[in-house]
């Protein structure tokens, strides 16, 4: 084996090794899907778009993703079971990539948490990202806990106690999504800093629209319309250093934006 051809085979070797790999979820309807082929079953293998699992939780329960992989959820109604776990086991990597769990769009793929569970949740999870579902119902929309590089975009969020929250971790990022009558508020976070919220729509919540406390430091709120919330629109609390621009806050019952312990805008 010469050098050179030796040297092109282990190009293709890693290659291959490095593959990112797709997984499809559909329910039982094929109608309006762009993703699959063929309902959703328990006992498809879910690496093809003709033979999806039924649920996110089975893919997450029988493959561990890698940085570059792919989940496609198609269009239609999914009720949890339980709460799918993202966890370390399927995280992306800075290197390699996120791990994209991508819906047919907001108005397409519905996810239905169960009773006192969560749409999805990050759990000690890097490099993931949330794109183009709608979540209903639940104790939480979209629950991030320890988590880093955790992206939830282009989402619509409703019905749940809550609709976002992000609880301990780093440098997680809420962008473009809507997020409207939950049953207290919209996107809470605690002890999460860098945390960016950007492009959201946030609207009608009997608590306030966006909640950061205690070391949420750096968070940067940006070009969000928040609005129609009975608390706060953004409510801070023991968070240094955040920056808010270009913000529309309008039609809270409270005060549009309250600070208090060591805020500094
Ligand atoms: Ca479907």
């Amino acid at each position: 084996m010469n050098t050179k051809y030796f040297c092109a085979l282990v190009i293709v070797l890693q290659g291959v090794a490095a593959g990112a790999a797709n997984y499809y979820v559909n329910d039982a309807s094929t109608i309006g899907d762009v993703f699959c082929s063929a309902p959703g079953a328990l006992v498809n293998s879910g690496t093809t778009t003709s033979a999806p699992k039924a649920s996110l939780a089975d893919v997450l329960s029988t493959y561990a993703l890698a940085p570059g992989d792919a989940v496609f959820i198609d269009s239609g109604n999914f009720t949890n079971a339980t709460t799918p776990v993202v966890g370390p086991a399927d995280s992306g990597s800075q290197i390699g990539g996120v791990v994209t769990i991508q819906g047919a769009g907001s108005a397409k793929t519905f996810i239905y948490g169960g009773s006192g569970g969560y749409g999805v949740q990050c759990m000690s999870a890097a490099y993931v990202r949330l794109d183009g579902f709608a979540f209903r119902g639940g104790a939480q929309g979209v629950r991030v806990e320890e988590s880093q590089h955790i992206e939830v975009l282009n989402c619509d969020i409703g019905s749940a106690a809550n609709g976002i929250i992000v609880s301990g971790g780093a440098d997680n990022r809420v962008q473009n999504c809507v997020v409207h009558n939950n049953g207290d508020r919209g996107v809470v976070a605690s002890s999460s800093p860098r945390l960016i919220l950007t492009g959201n729509r946030i609207y009608q919540h009997p608590g306030h629209g966006i909640d950061l406390s205690y070391n949420c430091n750096d968070t940067q709120t940006t070009a969000n319309i928040i609005t129609n919330n009975l608390g706060r629109g953004i409510n801070l609390y023991s968070c240094a250093t955040p920056v808010l621009q270009d913000n529309l806050i309008a039609n809270n019952s409270q005060e549009g934006i309250y600070q208090i312990g060591r805020a500094h805008v």
